[in-house]
């Protein structure tokens, strides 16, 4: 009995250090005056990706940062491309928001194969590749699972209806956010027999796409009365859709969403659009704080979580003015 218990401890031991990053496992950055740090921007087209590029520029001056930022235009080929680039660029940190799950894999491993120490902001890369502490420092950001469940149980608990007929927007294609607040939302709705999702397409995390996809599912699916949307920016697409189809958001439509934009609180407070579980943008302060600690060699946990909140009716107007 002893000998096992002294394993179980051992290999608690074992899990517990690789929970975290530590010096032995990813590369060192060692404490200096002024870094060039390394931002791969996936794309710019919406105000969230904007506004998150924003945060670490804003971050650069106030941590004293030599800023190499890249923009890959949606492209994740090209995401890891620039990655190479800034390698070859000698940066000492790299920032990086995946495109997608798998593509990135081979951005995370060059840098770490170049000494170089990653950290994965506002999404993730595939887990059964790549694992925080090994390959890459920590993921920085919100629980997605978490979010698609919050706002399923917003539906349950407010939704009036006897039947709630859903079409699901998602975004993009084998991103961990789309993953993730799919499986968040749809396993929490299945647990409420009033509800179905009737088709869920994605929509690209963008506006224009989500106002093309629910023009092409209202067609199909004309007796929907609930929209989730993965982003606010395709549930104002959504909007635009239903209201060019003659339908009333927020009357005979219930909008659901995530993000917590400026455009989503106005249409909360317009009462077209019921709830948005926050997803922030402003990386670029935790980006800098985490960065000394690592440098410090305080030992950092391989997910960084980010608390989001959850802007409805009662508190959209309290909120709008901070929002992007
Ligand atoms: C979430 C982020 C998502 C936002 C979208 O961290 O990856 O990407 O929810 C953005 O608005 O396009």
């Amino acid at each position: 009995m002893k000998r096992r218990v002294l394993l179980t401890t051992a290999a608690a031991m074992a899990m517990c250090l690789g929970a975290g990053a530590t010096l032995a496992d990813t590369p060192p950055l060692a404490v200096k005056d002024s870094y060039r740090v390394g931002f791969a921007q996936m794309e710019s087209n919406n105000p969230w990706r904007i506004a998150e590029t924003k945060s670490f520029h804003d971050a650069a001056e106030s941590c004293g940062w030599e800023l190499i930022a890249t923009d890959a235009a949606g492209s994740a080929a090209k995401q890891v491309a620039d990655v190479d680039s800034m390698i070859a660029q000698g940066i000492d940190v790299l920032f990086l928001p995946p495109r997608e799950e798998k593509p990135l894999i081979p951005a995370v491993m060059k840098a770490k194969a170049a000494g170089i120490p990653t950290f994965l902001v506002d999404r993730s890369v595939d887990s059964n590749v790549a694992q925080a502490g090994e390959h890459y420092v920590a993921f920085l950001g919100s629980d997605f699972v978490d979010q698609g469940r919050r706002v399923a149980e917003w539906l349950i608990e407010n939704f009036e209806g006897d039947k709630g007929i859903i079409v699901e927007l998602e975004g993009t294609t084998g991103s961990s956010p789309a993953n993730d607040r799919r499986s968040g939302f749809d396993d929490r709705i299945a647990e409420d027999s009033r509800f179905e999702i009737v088709a869920s397409q994605t929509g690209d995390f963008a506006r224009d796409m989500g106002r093309q996809v629910m023009e092409t599912l209202l067609q199909a699916h004309p007796d929907v009365n609930v929209v989730y949307a993965h982003n606010d920016e395709m549930a104002i697409g959504a909007i635009q859709a239903l209201e060019l189809a003659g339908r009333k958001p927020g009357e005979d439509v219930t909008i659901v969403s995530i993000d917590g934009t400026r455009d989503a609180l106005q249409a909360i407070i317009d009462g077209k659009m019921g709830v948005t579980v926050e997803s922030s943008p402003f990386f670029g302060p935790l980006a800098c704080d985490v960065m000394k600690r690592y440098a410090s060699g305080e030992e950092i946990p391989g997910w960084v979580k980010v608390e989001d909140r959850i802007f409805t009716i009662d508190n959209a107007a309290d909120h709008i003015d901070e929002a992007y």
